[in-house]
């Protein structure tokens, strides 16, 4: 096996109580109208945690009505921008109380490690929203001197109901990367969560009413992407989309926005991010953050260091020390704090990280380390490094979604530009190197929304996310966050004319 794995791969934590699992609608927790249901696996077994109300077509209907009736009626678009920061505030911390059974929720649902669930992810959400509810009192438009016969001021007021689809790889940070602004702009909301991991959505719903958000404010739809999400996309009264997920499916919600009532959309999508790692660089830490790159959250994450480029001088060494660190990681139980990678979120996509691993091979790659499942049951699979990857290969292009990375050798800094622009994404990018010239040269040379210079995954509220080309449009959080749940109206009044 490429790296240690915690023996059987047992799990530790018994499944708890799962409290919410009905959809949540005007501030109920509801059956769905047709009354199926849909089972939610835990990716340590392949076992059904939980049964949960599958909403459709009619179930989103209710809930964009009651997100109506709450933006066009209620009070949370009314009230002071501080106010409505203030009950953010209180749902922030009912977020804290309860991190530990959220990120039980998302370790059993998503297979995401528990530890850092707790002590990261959770609070990190928490954080988002008090970012946000500090930007909630500071929404201003500005004043327009205009013509001698005119003065005016914009209003920046908030879109109206959104529709938020989400994934499954992050659920707590996307379902508060989402929500958050769109609180604070005082927007209303449907939200579905990816039909792998509903189950932390529906207890953010449950915390977001007993904060104090009046009923209609939050609604969360579980379901079907192409049921309940098709159904978000073209609905008629829903006035934006916000969407997190595929380049595939970015593409049928854009069109679906098109179809019905032109809605705007922002969509976050997949990624092929370069880490170029010049002669310069310091080697362990280098082969720290490629391996974090890659194998953070299991390769699960669309800012993924998918391919690396190492500088010539240093490849050799690099290759090396890559990997005597990568045979060292542990993969296991989610729960058990020695871990590092846990198991993938379901059967798709442990399928098709196996069937690109054979890709790889097929196409004449080297396999330095994994490349196979590991455990007896579950979806865990070896962290795997590729070398010899080629351009034009199959996994050196398309986004795996897991712990597989292509590493590439280069010579010259205008070669790693090229090579690192070569694909139709433009999500991120790492460059390792402490040669300033080299390092403001490429930043500004590559397509991509952000660029981590000597770091990696670092992500901050007031740092705007997005991509370029094919990964998206539209950025979440920071300022432009906010602004993507508010719009601009103009009020136009005349000035003394003289003739009064
Ligand atoms: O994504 P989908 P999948 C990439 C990653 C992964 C691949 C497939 O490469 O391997 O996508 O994952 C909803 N109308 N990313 O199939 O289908 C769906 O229910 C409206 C990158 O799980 O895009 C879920 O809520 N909505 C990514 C959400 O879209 C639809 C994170 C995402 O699922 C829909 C996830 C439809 N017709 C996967 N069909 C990232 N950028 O982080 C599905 N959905």
């Amino acid at each position: 096996m490429g790296a240690e794995s915690n023996g059987s791969l047992k799990c530790l934590s018994e499944i708890p109580e799962i409290k919410f699992t009905k959809l949540f609608i005007n501030g109920k927790f509801v059956d769905s109208i047709s009354g199926k249901t849909f089972e939610t696996i835990d990716p340590r077994t392949g076992e059904v945690i939980a049964k949960i109300a599958e909403g459709d077509k009619e179930d989103v209907d209710l809930a964009v009505k009651a997100a109506r009736e709450a933006f066009d009626c209620g009070p949370w678009p009314r009230l002071p921008g501080s106010a409505r920061g203030k009950i953010m505030m209180k749902f922030a911390e009912l977020i804290d109380e309860n991190a530990e059974e959220l990120a039980t929720l998302d370790c059993i649902d998503a297979g995401k490690l528990f530890d850092w669930g707790k002590k990261v992810d959770i609070p990190g959400a928490a954080e988002t929203l008090r970012y946000f509810a500090g930007a909630a009192g500071k929404i201003h438009g500005e004043t327009l001197k205009m013509s001698s016969e005119h003065q005016g001021y914009t209003l920046r007021e908030p879109i109206g109901v959104v529709g938020h689809i989400i994934p499954w790889n992050f659920p707590s940070t996307m379902f508060l990367m989402k929500v958050s602004p769109a609180l604070a702009a005082g927007c209303t909301m449907v939200v579905k969560p990816a039909e792998q991991t509903p189950l932390s959505a529906l207890y953010y719903a449950h915390l977001a009413k007993l904060a104090g958000i009046p009923n209609g404010v939050i609604n969360v739809i579980t379901g079907f992407g192409p049921t309940a999400g098709a159904a978000i996309s073209s609905h008629m009264d829903i006035d934006k989309v916000s969407f997190t997920g595929s380049t595939e499916v970015g593409r049928l919600v854009m069109q679906a926005a098109a179809m019905s009532n032109l809605k705007p959309v922002s969509l976050e999508l997949g990624g092929k991010s370069p880490l170029i790692i010049f002669d310069d660089a310091n080697i362990d830490k280098a082969t720290d953050l490629a391996l974090l790159g890659i194998l953070f959250n299991k390769g699960e994450i669309c800012v993924a260091g998918s391919r690396v480029f190492v500088q010539e001088g240093i490849y050799d060494e690099f290759v090396k020390k890559l990997t005597e660190k990568a045979k060292t990681w542990v993969v296991g139980d989610p729960f058990d704090p020695k871990v590092r990678q846990g198991p993938q979120v379901d059967k798709k996509q442990f399928d098709r990280i196996l069937t690109y691993i054979e890709h790889g091979k097929r196409e004449g790659a080297t396999l330095l380390t994994g490349g196979k499942p590991c455990g007896h049951k579950g979806y865990y699979i070896e962290p795997t490094i590729f070398t010899d990857v080629k351009d034009d290969m199959v996994i050196a292009k398309e986004e795996i979604f897991g712990p597989v990375m292509s590493l590439m050798k280069f010579k010259t800094v205008e070669e790693a530009i090229k090579r690192a622009n070569a694909t139709k994404y433009g999500l991120a990018a790492g460059i390792l190197t402490d040669n300033l010239n080299i390092a403001n040269t490429v930043s500004r040379s590559i397509r991509a929304g952000v660029i981590w210079i000597n770091c990696y995954f670092a992500f901050d509220n007031d740092c705007p996310f997005g991509g370029y080309k094919s990964s998206g449009f539209g950025r979440d959080l920071g300022k432009q966050g906010l602004d993507q749940y508010l719009q601009v109206k103009a009020v136009v009044t005349p000035t003394f004319d003289g003739k009064s």
